[in-house]
């Protein structure tokens, strides 16, 4: 154990009289005293005590994870399990009449992120703090996070969701910057949140805000006045969505967040004394997709305005310095500022951005490559990829597609950048933490050394024929499914057999990861039970999913699973044999629940589209069987465990490409063609259905598939129906699935994010 952490092995030692002496002080009770609320903030104080006793990591060079997104989820189990305290926390509750779960329950959620991207972002930082590297991440304080998700009318709609209480994880520092908007100016404030690794020391992150936000902007629902920027930047996480790309308010936002990490870093050089020429030494910025890519210009007109850089220095410093991650190949998706904004919003910046673009025009004649189009659009990623030594994707399907077909041009120019770096998930949250049993069961079998090196979870395949084992790890899951049916009933007011498969889809909800495709399997699996034929064992369908709210089809989506949850469950000719279930407000704190309960992983993105996808790793490493597309991490999944513990289906992603290209996909030859797809695809608008849903929401769908379906849905419709029959039938061949499972959760090691993070390190950052 490390000298520095003798201060926090003290309190460690003594934490009994720590708890009752924090009640006492804040309650005036003891601790068997307080209720649950009382004692979360109890444990709050405690553990952030510890936590800043600890050593804080350090180095002579830093990682910057430059995030707009940190999807932390809830932090007190995590952080007493990577102190190593939870056992000893849960039995002095339990002496006091208190049980921590219950306790948990009393954490509000901080929804920092809109889903993977914003969670890889936060799985990253618990493995950097474990792998005892020096970094932080600097992200902002969003006073709301994501919307919560409310269905009234079997629609979606969107309440705010406040998450900051008196006593939380954050706190308050000294630090405030000047962030200029051309002439206007916003003064920040910096909070800092502990991220302690797994039995090592203590990193931040850095969350930025405005002290002059104005709660009460916020009317109905999520719509405010979006003009008075110094009351509003912090306000909202910005949702994902494509169709309301063009707000201003979002390039407020980025600019904020980069200009105070461009100050924070250059402060902490100056600080240490090291030459700004040598930046690259001692810092390296990693760029979590391009919403952080106006650091690059920003660095560089720092660092010409007020530290006497010439251009051509300050250039090559920060490109030295500067890496970037693409997280996605959807082209609407890629952001695309139209010159006119960044003008408005930083006018300080422009220069720069053309200056950038000059210099571009002037080596490579291709207008494909240039920063700033004809059109007068700004290509962020494109200043990412000319201006960042390092261009990576996360999965290796998807850097392939990056290198061969979506950044060609680029892969052409610069192939040195490119590199893959396939995403993780940290096993601390994803089974130590939402799986007890199992991590429990895990380590009587092959010890604790799993947990710091996941790739000994390799170890578990010498039980591949030992029944014992393979019983057990079934009953852990049987167990799990209990547990969530009792959640369930709770909150989602349904009735669920835990005989019954479940099948679940969590994620957000967007066309190329269609849920469309498992509504259609769902209606005709319900034709079928209606006809009298009736599946061997009762099915429940799980969907957890948000949806942009400015993305109608998405919402139209959801309506629709709304309506089949209503019609399924009510009737009484079907729903003994199935179920559909949509949990309301699909957060971290729910996957926690859902993901250990799974039988079946639906992974069914259009092939191709999925860049990598991390819920597909949370469910394998918990003993779930993933039905998907060759497509993203799915393919790693595929190649680890071998075609007969894993279900895959559909066209592949060169199939899709080539479609792409020649632009002959038609939906509606396939509806035409075939019944069983014209009859699923028909219920949307069937009188069942319109008489529980909209008409406008279901016709609208109804159209898209016929006439559109960009993500082709009913090109792989019959391929996954036939499939997922399938699957259904080898659950019945039990001790097959069994070892099923068991191959899955041993073959999982690779996805822990420890393994991405060494990756990152070896390749990219070079910290020692
Ligand atoms: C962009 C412009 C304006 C407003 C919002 C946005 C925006 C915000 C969030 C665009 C995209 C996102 C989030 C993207 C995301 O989560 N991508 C996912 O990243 C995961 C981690 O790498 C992958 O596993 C998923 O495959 C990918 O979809």
């Amino acid at each position: 154990m490390s000298q520095n952490n003798m201060q926090r092995d003290i309190l460690i030692t003594n934490l009994e009289q720590e708890l009752e002496r924090i009640a006492k002080e804040k309650f005036g009770k003891d601790l068997k005293d307080c209720t649950n609320e009382e004692a979360y903030v109890v444990l709050l104080e405690a553990t952030s005590l510890i936590m800043n006793a600890s050593e804080n990591l350090a180095g002579e060079k830093k990682i910057y994870y430059i995030s707009m997104e940190f999807l932390i989820g809830k932090l007190l189990s995590n952080n007493l399990i990577n102190l190593r305290i939870y056992d000893k926390v849960n039995e002095i509750l339990k002496k006091n009449g208190k049980n921590l779960a219950e306790i948990e329950e009393c954490e509000p959620e901080p929804s920092l992120g809109n889903g993977g991207l914003g969670r890889l972002a936060a799985c990253f930082l618990d493995s950097i703090a474990t792998l005892g590297l020096a970094g932080e991440g600097i992200g902002l304080n969003y006073h709301f996070g994501l919307f919560r998700q409310v269905f009234k009318d079997n629609l979606q709609t969107a309440e705010k969701d406040a998450w900051i209480q008196n006593e939380s994880w954050l706190e308050k520092t000294d630090t405030s910057f000047e962030v200029c908007f051309g002439k206007k100016k916003v003064v920040s404030r910096l909070y800092n949140m502990n991220v302690v690794g797994y039995d090592t020391g203590v990193n931040k992150l850095r969350l930025f805000d405005v002290e002059t936000v104005d709660e009460s902007l916020v009317k109905k629902g999520i719509t405010f006045d979006k003009e008075a920027i110094e009351k509003n930047l912090t306000l909202f996480l910005y949702p994902d969505d494509s169709d309301e790309a063009g707000n201003l308010l979002r390039i407020y936002q980025e600019y904020f967040l980069v200009s105070n990490a461009a100050q924070l870093i250059l402060r902490e050089q100056k600080e240490r004394q090291y030459d700004l020429h040598e930046l690259y030494k001692h810092a390296v910025i990693q760029i979590n997709d391009t919403h952080p890519t106006m650091i690059i210009p920003e660095l560089i007109r720092i660092l010409v305005e007020d530290k006497a850089f010439s251009m051509d220095d300050a250039i090559d410093v920060v490109s030295k310095t500067c890496a970037y991650t693409n997280h996605t190949i959807l082209a609407e998706a890629l952001e695309t500022w139209p010159l006119k904004y960044l003008e408005k919003v930083v006018p300080q910046l422009v220069p720069y951005i053309k200056e950038l673009d000059k210099r571009i025009r002037a080596k490579v004649k291709d207008p494909k490559v240039q920063i700033i189009d004809k059109d007068k659009k700004v290509h962020m990623a494109f200043i990412d990829i000319h201006y960042g030594f390092s261009v990576n994707g996360v999965a290796a399907i998807h850097t392939e597609i990056l290198k061969n077909s979506e950044l060609n041009d680029f892969y052409k120019l610069y192939p040195e950048k490119f590199n893959n770096k396939t995403n993780g998930i940290t096993f601390r949250r994803w089974l130590l933490s939402c799986n007890h049993p199992l991590a429990d069961f895990i380590s009587e079998k092959i010890g604790d050394a799993y947990k710091k090196d996941a790739s000994k979870l390799e170890d578990l395949l010498k039980f591949k024929d030992d029944q014992e084992v393979l019983d057990k790890l079934a009953e852990i899951k049987h167990q799990k499914k209990v547990e969530l049916v009792d959640y369930l009933k709770k909150k989602e007011n349904v009735e669920v057999d835990p005989e019954s498969i479940f099948d679940i889809q969590v994620k957000r909800l967007h066309e190329y990861k269609r849920q469309q495709m498992n509504a259609l399997y769902i209606i005709h699996k319900y034709l079928e039970i209606k006809n009298g034929k009736k599946p061997v064992r009762p099915l429940t369908f799980i969907f957890g999913a948000k949806a942009a709210p400015a993305y109608v089809i998405a919402r139209d989506i959801i309506h629709l699973l709304l309506c089949l949850q209503e019609i399924i469950n009510n009737d009484p000719d079907v729903s003994p044999y199935m179920k559909v279930i949509m949990v309301e407000n699909y957060n971290v704190s729910y996957a926690e629940r859902l993901i250990p309960a799974c039988d079946v992983s639906e992974q069914i993105s259009l092939a191709s589209k999925e860049a990598s996808g991390t819920g597909n790793m949370k469910f394998m490493l918990n003993g779930a069987v993933t039905l998907g597309t060759d497509d993203g991490a799915n393919v790693e999944i595929h190649n680890l465990v071998g075609d007969d513990n894993i279900f895959i289906f559909g066209i592949s992603a060169d199939e899709v490409i080539e479609h792409y290209k020649k632009a002959d996909y038609v939906s509606k030859d396939y509806y035409k063609k075939s019944k069983v797809i014209k009859e699923a695809v028909d219920f949307i608008t069937s009188k069942q259905c319109l008489a529980v849903g909209h008409k406008e929401n279901l016709k609208r769908l109804h159209d898209e598939l016929l006439n559109k379906d960009w993500f082709m849905t009913l090109i792989d419709l019959e391929d996954y129906i036939r499939e997922k029959d399938l699957v259904f039938a080898e659950y019945e061949n039990r001790e097959r699935w069994k070892k099923m499972m068991l191959t899955n959760i041993a073959k999982a090691g690779f996805f822990s994010s420890d393994r991405t993070i060494e990756e990152y390190n070896r390749d990219i950052w070079k910290l020692s």
